[in-house]
């Protein structure tokens, strides 16, 4: 084993998230993680692997059980301060004889070990009160005198978050609150700063880390934009055809191209979201109902709405770029004289008449003979493709976002507010390059713009 790299021992009361930090931090979704009080009963080594490169290591391990027997038996032992990490190594070897230390030899062995020099995260759930009794693990941990940071563990609420920062300030010289389901990265990072801060031997190897980590990110968000480029490329170029075997047929075939359509634009989406959940490592299964981005509402023009952009930018954008604006808007109401009228004084100046305006669901070329086969697509209407865009950009935050110690097979995912954050620029490039799939395949320099603006969302 390799021992110049920083080595953490997560440890604690069970039940209080310690696997659940070691499954976020290494990335890890095989950290056994249970509501069930003592799951872990072992020690466990876990890698934080960038790149098939160790960057810095973490023992999973069982809870204290008896702490307050540990520092008795310790304190007969009577050691001066010089001797007291001597004297935890001594009871770990007295342990081994012993059943009544299981988790504590656990526990101790790795941070006391002879081959590394190992750091302890604490962790305590700041949901519910401090508790005198637990006293007794921070004496064993200040014990050992290894570098030290608690981690107070929001899991229900932070009610007592407070009371125990002033608890823990008194043994732990750096206290933060850390909830492993729902920490970001920045501040995953910050853990890492903090660790250098506690001990200066680690500053190289942990910035380094930090360094790996960042670029294995931003790699991860430009290999999910590219995979978001070529979905949205065989999506908006998707055309199916089938012989028509009768004229009577006509109606009857028209639906079932129509539901074999829908079938495989669903499928490609999913399909792509599937293998964006492995690229961030997430051991789920994309189908169905596993993911709330529900794949049938997709053809619900309410949804696009929801995903893309509101009425009044479908108009804006889809006029601008030249877009058939009837596909989007329903001619018989007039949407085109008013827009044109919006457009001439003062872009959609008077949008209050939009609320009056239908929009057309229809989102697909008309199914239509050519020959003998019926064909069906390419998919022209631009709220569709907004929508069909939108979904992808919130679908990647999600999961970019989403920490290995969340147990929920279900991924929810948010629609996030994509079109505030591209100017009047971006959106008309935006437009004109979804517009394009309509016509013919990308260029090599298109997708490398649609990833561009892929990218520019995801960054922040
Ligand atoms: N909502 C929420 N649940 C959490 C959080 N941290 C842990 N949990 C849940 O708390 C339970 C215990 O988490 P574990 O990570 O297994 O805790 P542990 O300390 O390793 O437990 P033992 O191995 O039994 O000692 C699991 O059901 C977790 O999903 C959190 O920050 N938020
Ligand atoms: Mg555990």
């Amino acid at each position: 084993m390799e021992t110049n790299k920083p080595v953490f021992a997560v440890v604690g009361q069970p039940n209080k998230g310690k696997s659940s930090v070691v499954a976020t931090l290494a990335r890890l979704s095989d950290v056994e993680i249970s509501a069930r009080s003592g799951t872990t009963k072992k020690s466990d080594v876990f890698d934080v692997i960038s790149n098939n490169e160790v960057l810095y290591r973490l023992y999973d391990t069982p809870g204290f059980q008896r702490a307050r027997q540990v520092i008795s038996w310790m304190q007969s032992q009577k050691p001066d301060a010089s001797e007291r990490a001597n004297t935890v190594k001594t009871f770990i070897e007295y342990a081994k004889q012993s059943d009544l230390f299981l988790d504590e030899r656990e526990l101790l062995g790795p941070i006391l070990s002879d081959h590394q020099a190992t750091g302890i995260i604490y962790v305590v759930d700041g949901s519910i009160p401090f508790h005198a009794s637990i006293e007794s693990e921070l004496e064993v941990l200040q014990w050992t005198g290894r570098p030290r940071m608690a981690l107070i563990n929001p899991i229900e609420s932070n009610e007592y978050v407070e009371q125990w920062k002033k608890a823990l300030g008194q043994y732990f010289s750096i206290v933060r609150v850390f909830n492993p389901v729902d920490a970001s990265f920045n501040e995953q990072m910050q853990l890492l700063d903090g660790f250098m801060q506690l001990e200066g031997g680690w500053r190289q190897s942990l910035n380094y880390a930090k360094t790996q980590l960042t670029k294995e990110k931003q790699n991860l968000l430009e290999m999910s934009a590219h995979h978001i480029t070529l979905m949205l490329e065989s999506i908006l170029r998707l055309q199916l055809k089938a012989p028509l075997l009768h004229e009577s047929m006509m109606d009857t075939e028209k639906t079932l191209l129509l539901l074999s359509f829908k079938k495989q634009v669903i499928k490609l989406e999913s399909d792509c979201f599937a293998k964006l959940a492995l690229l961030f490592k997430h051991h789920i299964h994309i189908k169905g109902d596993q993911i709330i981005i529900d794949p049938q509402k997709l053809f619900d023009k309410e949804q696009w709405f929801l995903w893309g952009l509101n009425p009044k930018q479908i108009v804006k954008y889809s006029a601008l770029t030249g877009f058939t604006v009837g596909a989007a808007i329903d001619l018989s109401v007039g949407g085109a004289s008013f827009l044109l009228g919006a457009l001439g004084g003062g872009l959609l100046g008077g949008v209050g008449s939009l609320a009056t305006m239908k929009f057309s669901d229809k989102w697909l070329k008309d199914i239509h003979l050519n020959g003998e086969n019926l064909v069906a697509g390419p998919i022209n209407n631009q709220a569709f493709m907004f929508a069909l865009f939108g979904r992808s950009i919130s679908y990647i935050k999600s999961i970019n976002q989403r920490n290995h110690a969340d147990q929920n097979d279900v991924i929810e995912v948010k629609s996030v507010n994509w079109s505030e954050k591209l100017n009047n620029k971006r959106m008309i490039e935006l437009s004109r390059l979804l517009k394009t799939l309509n016509k013919r395949d990308f260029k090599v320099s298109e997708q490398i713009r649609l990833q561009s603006i892929v990218m520019q969302l995801l960054a922040d």
